[in-house]
């Protein structure tokens, strides 16, 4: 049960279409396998998606993190002292992704090495999720035919629709064009990533009064201290903490500042160790939580599923779980598939999955 090596391959799979949003765009998934392998022949997997304009990491940074900083401080523990492991990577500030790929891949080979899947070690709650799909900016009449594209294929019926451009009414539009396409039963929330001011948030909420939002997320800087909660305190739905909230610390310092009253836990950034830490919070102190995406391909998908069905709060609501759909291909031997608006977690232990060595020697960028 002891690690004897990780490895951090760096890989890049074009995006059909870009993802745009008010801090930045993908296009090109660049993203970091880690492979955590222990000295019985297991091999744990997980995913690191760089967002520098949200954690300032890069695929470079998270390689040379993983290779030269977190490596050396795991190689030699067994997989179940995952608290060890949690504490020597806090020794190191920030680096979210690179940590949590570390800590999940130890998590599927644990699961592995248990015969267990990982969302049964966890908590067991449940086997799958209800999806909900994010739709990046475009026009109103091409994010509607969008929208309506992905209910009819795969039953998603739950949007978070990206907003935070200049002026708000080219978002409010969309909104509006969305619920009035797609009628009175889909889900819409909003997500600003940082894009509005307060003020321009609290008109545009009061534009949208009427849409019957189901949650607003990050619509303007958590660094704007007073014009934040002011704008959440007259929020009328819960208001999440995405990229300002990481750590459980974060998190309670935003919650109990009036900040957010709600949570987005993403696995790719808080791994399963730090979500689960998240998790337990959020549900003592009695909020909300979506099941977050980092513009995750399949395997962090896998991830997001694995923790999200795993606990009652996390199933609740949709999680966001098809961002993948978007992606031109993919490293898994057998791609996921949403049916009926649902994803279901993969059957096996650990995470269920299994790399296509071949898929990850085409789409490697490192020799
Ligand atoms: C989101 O919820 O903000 C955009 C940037 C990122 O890191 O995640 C996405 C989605
Ligand atoms: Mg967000």
């Amino acid at each position: 049960m002891k690690i004897t090596t990780v490895e951090a391959i760096p890989y890049a799979i074009p995006y059909r279409k870009p993802l745009r949003f008010a801090s930045g765009e993908v296009s090109v998934a660049e993203h970091v396998l880690v492979r955590v392998h222990t000295d019985e022949g297991v091999v744990g997997v997980a995913d690191a998606p760089p967002r520098p304009f949200t954690y300032g990491e890069t695929q470079a940074s998270i390689v040379a993190a993983v290779r030269d900083l977190f490596a050396p401080q795991v190689v030699g523990t067994r997989l179940l002292e995952r608290e060890v492991v949690a504490a020597r990577l806090a020794r190191t500030v920030g680096n979210p992704a690179a940590k949590s790929a570390v800590d999940m891949a130890i998590w599927d080979a644990l699961g592995r090495t248990l015969d267990t899947s990982v969302t049964d070690l966890l908590g067991g709650y449940t086997d799958r999720m209800r999806v909900s799909h994010m739709l990046g900016f475009d026009e109103p009449a091409a994010m509607v035919a969008e929208a309506e594209r992905i209910r009819d294929t795969h039953g998603i019926t739950t949007f978070k629709v990206k907003v935070g451009r200049h002026p708000y009414r080219l978002d409010t539009a969309v909104v509006r064009a969305l619920r009035e396409g797609l009628g009175a039963d889909i889900e819409l929330y909003v997500d600003g990533n940082r894009g509005w001011t307060a003020s321009e948030a609290a008109r545009a909420l009061h534009e949208m009064a009427d849409l019957d939002l189901l949650f607003a997320e990050e619509l303007c800087p958590a660094d704007d201290v007073l014009g934040r909660r002011w704008l959440v305190d007259q929020c009328s739905v819960p208001f999440i903490a995405d990229e300002s909230a990481v750590t459980p610390a974060d998190v309670t310092r935003e919650l109990l500042a009036g900040a957010a009253t709600a949570v987005s836990i993403k696995t790719a950034r808080s791994g399963f160790t730090q979500s689960q830490r998240v998790h337990h919070l959020a549900e003592g102190l009695g909020v909300e939580v979506v099941m977050g995406n980092q513009i995750d391909g399949q395997l962090g998908t896998v991830a997001t599923v694995a923790f999200g069905a795993a606990y009652k709060l996390t199933a609740a609501r949709a999680g966001e779980l098809s961002n993948f759909l978007d992606m031109s291909d993919d490293l898994l031997t057998e791609p996921l598939e949403i049916h009926g608006g649902h994803l279901a977690v993969r059957p096996g232990p650990g995470l269920g999955v299994e790399i296509d060595e071949a898929k990850l020697a085409r789409y490697r960028t490192d020799h």
